[in-house]
């Protein structure tokens, strides 16, 4: 009965699912055998459950589809992960799931969908119609790859779609989306447009998309969307460490006006120093990440609001959330500077210290007071720990395996693979006639993507190491932490 806490647990076995790739990643063959065979023989999405649409999609159907393909696939670098007698069971699943979810992209007048549906009714008959643009808009990733291996376009083509929908009710006057949005009207009712709560995964998903579906449409939203966001939402001196002003920061604006609507940020906001490393302006990230590592140093985690006016936290909560580790992960791997390493030792102290509880790893209810709650988030066990863990591990198959896989954002593990370049339909959005316009795996370095962005630099590298040379850059940041 406590609608926050079911919609997201949804009574399905939630941090089993959610945990399958990270035991791969691990490289534990026989807990991720003994955990697979669980969920196949115990989980069922039968069930009179009401769950977020998005929530489902990134953590339930995500992880089964991640697992899946490891299962099948050959040539995966992670050891025995075969299962016995495996007959595509978690597709299956993955399926299942999917088409209980459909409900939630009809009779909605802009093709947004309903935020929750009942796995077994559908759309509850008092639903909400009002749904935030992360949770509507990032089920691409995970709707493109269960259509492109089930040949099935109908996933694809309602995530595509509520996607589009979004991107046509941005601001003409800055580019701008809000971050809450009526699904019937179009009417913005929250028009805040921030990095965090509400957008964070949005913008991800078009980058994400691209690099896996090389659909070149995904990469021009993106470049659109990060130029809004330079433009309007960051603020503070243009370079990290040079030249007058404040440091660089990202704000929350009025989506229609740009004006500062608040003086807070939010620790998902967190994520971006990663994807600005996938997009290769690593020399932001790289600022923008110590920020919020300075704030993690004052409490020994991240408040889940801090408000950068007042220097305290606005809401004190720590719910064990993955986007400062993901950040540090993501930018070791492009720097290969050592001051990550000592970031994520620093991360893992704090919560080995604040958060270990008798069963698991604890929420903090308060950063500054360090009292718990009885609550540990299966993205603890699918992202937080499995970006510490890869962070240590240098010579992980993920580090050998070139640009092979991408994370998505709940930290599953995908394989950038010709076989999701290929959508065994023509018809699923007109403009996608034309095959000129798809990328292929090894062409995403080549691809000339700059041309739209302001501050992003020439190089681009998606995926790889950049292997340079941020020596001086970090160590100033350091000594300013
Ligand atoms: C995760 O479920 C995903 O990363 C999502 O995109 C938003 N953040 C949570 C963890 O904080």
């Amino acid at each position: 009965s406590n609608l926050n806490i079911n919609d997201v647990l949804g009574n399905y076995s939630l941090t089993l699912i959610d945990a399958l790739d990270t035991l791969a990643v691990m490289g534990n063959s026989s807990e991720f055998q003994k955990a697979v065979k669980l969920v196949i023989d115990t989980v069922s999405f039968d069930k009179d459950s009401t769950v977020q649409v998005f929530e489902a999609t990134i953590r339930v159907l995500g992880s089964l589809l991640s697992a899946h393909i490891i299962i099948t696939d050959a040539k995966q670098p992670f050891g025995d992960m075969t299962i016995k007698d495996y007959d595509n069971e978690l597709l299956h699943m993955a399926h299942d799931l999917a088409v209980r979810l459909l409900p939630a992209f009809e009779n909605t007048k802009t093709g947004i969908p309903y935020p929750r549906v009942n796995l077994k009714k559908g759309v509850p008959p008092d639903s909400n119609n009002e749904t935030c643009t992360a949770g509507a808009g990032s089920l691409l990733v995970e709707f493109g790859i269960l259509s492109r291996l089930l040949g099935d376009s109908t996933f694809e083509w309602v995530a595509r779609r509520a996607v589009k929908a979004l991107w046509s009710l941005r601001s003409n006057n800055t580019g701008l989306l809000g971050n809450v949005v009526n699904i019937q009207t179009g009417h913005w009712v929250g028009k805040q447009s921030g990095l965090g709560a509400g957008s964070d995964s949005f913008y991800e998903y078009l980058l994400k998309s691209y690099i896996l579906f090389g659909e070149r449409e995904d990469l021009e939203m993106f470049n659109d969307a990060y130029r809004s966001i330079q433009n309007h939402l960051r603020r503070g001196r243009e370079a990290c460490n040079e030249g007058e002003g404040d440091p660089p920061l990202y704000v929350n604006v009025n989506m229609f006006t740009g004006q500062l609507m608040n003086t807070w940020i939010d620790s998902l906001q967190a994520f971006f120093p990663g994807l600005q490393v996938l997009i290769g302006d690593v020399e932001d990230a790289i600022c923008l990440h110590a920020f919020y590592y300075a704030i993690w140093k004052r409490y020994g985690a991240l408040p889940e609001r801090y408000n950068w006016q007042l220097q305290a936290p606005d809401v004190p909560f720590y719910p064990l959330r993955p986007e400062l580790v993901e950040s540090t992960y993501l930018l070791y791997q492009a720097t290969k500077n050592p001051f990550y390493l000592h970031v994520g030792m620093d991360i893992l102290q704090s919560l080995e210290k604040y958060t270990k509880a008798k069963c698991g790893y604890a929420t903090l209810h308060h950063v500054v007071e360090k009292t718990k709650e009885d609550r540990m988030e299966s993205f603890f066990l699918s992202e937080t720990c499995k970006y510490l863990y890869l962070l240590f591990d240098e010579d992980n198959p993920v580090h050998k395996s070139g640009n092979r896989y991408m994370f998505t954002t709940e930290g599953h593990i995908v394989s950038v693979d010709e076989r999701f370049r290929n959508s065994l339909w023509q018809d699923i959005l007109p403009e996608e006639e034309d095959s000129a316009e798809k990328v292929k795996p090894t062409e995403l370095k080549a691809a000339n993507v700059s041309s739209n962005c302001n501050r992003v630099p020439d190089e681009r590298r998606y995926l790889l190491p950049l292997k340079s040379n941020y020596m001086r850059q970090i160590d100033r940041m350091v000594g300013l932490i």
